[in-house]
């Protein structure tokens, strides 16, 4: 079966997290993706975080699927040559250096563009022009910088970051979209550009919603903020714990076991159209009537004992129990589910969201498919590769090199002459 992104050659300098959630995305959907590492040392999430000693960490493995790997030492003027020859025949060069280090290494714009008017070369940094375009940043950073991490926690506690990787992977997709669009313009244009994707902006993106209420507050408090109606409203947009950021109030309730099970709680939506159904559901039908319940605005000042109500008839069900109940009358809810089930839990396994994958050097793991479903374009997902596993196999069959030429790039150096990560410890 042919894939949405056949015939789409990548070259791909990324590393750590941002840049190969991206790149792995686009393998995912057909793209050849030539990971360049440097020789003896690679990509460093290789080596970080490793549950098994001497073998590629799962910080690697799940973010380098489907992806052929060459190993080039790009200071070596030899293996300069196989890079510009890797820039002249693929169609997107991916990379996540720190600001100015492509440039350094002699792939300036100016210079991929004579290489290759059509190449796109798609960048992530941490942030856009502006006073902080210089600095290095990592996924914490970003949450903090663009917006998350001040709109998230409780507003009696500190910042807080996010276990969803918004500023990496998020960021990561925004590139990965901006790069197809890139291709699909080149069709028309028959020219490259560049695509840049700021951490710093992915993350505010995300973060929409909280710019709007920081308009909103200008003409009053956030009725359906827990600071609402008791609480204080300052300048900038509170963290509003577990509220919902949309129209329709929410909250995170107990559910039974929660003593024990730091997961047994589930998102309840307060959602008007099923008002009625809610009362009947959790023994308040009088609710349905009464003049301090019966509307959404009345509601707004009320939400915490309304919830309150709602978690005493959550408590005396399980979260899942609780989930057939409320579904049965359309109630919006979901459970809060721990890794542990998720990675259970079959239905994902069925539509590869969750997928056991096979390594040489691990054995078996699991990891998170492709979770963008095309019906005419199926993701397999392929183990990561070893360091440097593609090398000869893309100089032979991607720049169609001969033998005595490959020979002679290897006796430079240019293909594994940096000292070993081993060594280097
Ligand atoms: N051959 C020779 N040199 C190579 C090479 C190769 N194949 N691959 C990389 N290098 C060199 C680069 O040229 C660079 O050298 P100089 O800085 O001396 O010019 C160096 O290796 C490493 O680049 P780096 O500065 O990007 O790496 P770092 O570990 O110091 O920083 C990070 C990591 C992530 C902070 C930085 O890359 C960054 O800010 N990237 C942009 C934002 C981003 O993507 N952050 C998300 C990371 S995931 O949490």
């Amino acid at each position: 079966m042919s894939k949405a992104l056949d015939g789409v050659k990548i070259l791909d300098f990324t590393h750590v997290q941002s840049g190969p959630t991206c790149t792995q995305l686009l393998a995912w959907l057909g793209a050849d993706v030539i990971k360049v590492e440097r020789p003896g040392v690679g990509d460093i999430t290789r080596g970080q975080l490793q549950d098994i000693k001497g073998v590629d960490s799962l910080y690697f493995t799940m973010l380098n699927h489907n992806k052929r790997s060459i190993t080039i030492d790009g200071r070596n003027p030899q293996g300069k040559a196989v890079l510009e020859a890797l820039v002249k025949t693929c169609d997107v060069m991916v990379e996540n250096f720190a600001p100015g280090a492509l440039d350094r290494m002699g792939f300036s714009w100016e210079r991929v563009q004579e290489l290759n008017p059509r190449m796109i070369l798609a960048s992530v940094k941490g942030f856009g022009p502006g006073p902080y375009e210089d600095c290095k940043v990592y996924e914490n950073v970003a949450q903090c910088a663009g917006g998350a991490a001040s709109t998230t926690g409780f507003d009696d506690g500190p910042p807080l970051v996010t276990g969803a990787q918004i500023g990496d992977s998020g960021t990561g997709l925004h590139l990965a979209l901006g790069i197809v669009a890139a291709l699909y313009q080149r069709n028309a244009t028959g020219r490259g550009q560049k695509v840049l994707c700021a951490m710093q902006d992915g993350v505010l993106n995300l973060c929409r919603v909280k710019l709007r209420d920081q308009q909103r507050l200008a003409h009053g408090p956030l009725t359906e903020y827990p600071q609402y109606p008791d609480g204080e409203f300052g300048e900038a947009v509170p963290r509003a714990g577990n509220a919902s950021g949309g129209g329709q109030p929410g909250w995170i309730l107990k559910c039974k076991g929660w003593e024990t099970d730091p997961n047994a709680y589930i998102y309840f939506i307060a959602q008007a159209p099923v008002w009625e159904a809610i009362c009947d559901v959790i023994g308040k039908p009088e609710w349905k009537t009464d003049p301090d319940y019966a509307k959404p605005p009345a509601r707004l000042p009320r939400l915490k004992h309304i919830f309150n109500t709602i978690e005493q008839w959550c408590m005396t069900k399980t979260k899942f129990e609780a989930m057939d109940i409320l579904n049965k009358y359309d109630i919006p809810c979901g459970p809060i589910l721990s890794m542990k089930e998720l990675a259970e839990e079959q239905s994902l396994r069925a539509t590869g969201t969750v997928v056991e994958v096979d390594h040489p050097t691990r054995g078996k793991y699991l990891t998170v498919g492709n979770p963008i479903k095309l019906s005419d374009s199926i993701s397999e997902v392929k183990r990561s590769p070893l360091l440097g596993e593609h090398t000869d196999e893309i100089l032979r069959d991607v720049l169609r090199l001969d033998e005595a030429r490959i020979t002679e790039i290897k006796a430079s150096g240019a293909l594994g002459a940096t000292p070993t990560r081993a060594a280097a410890e």
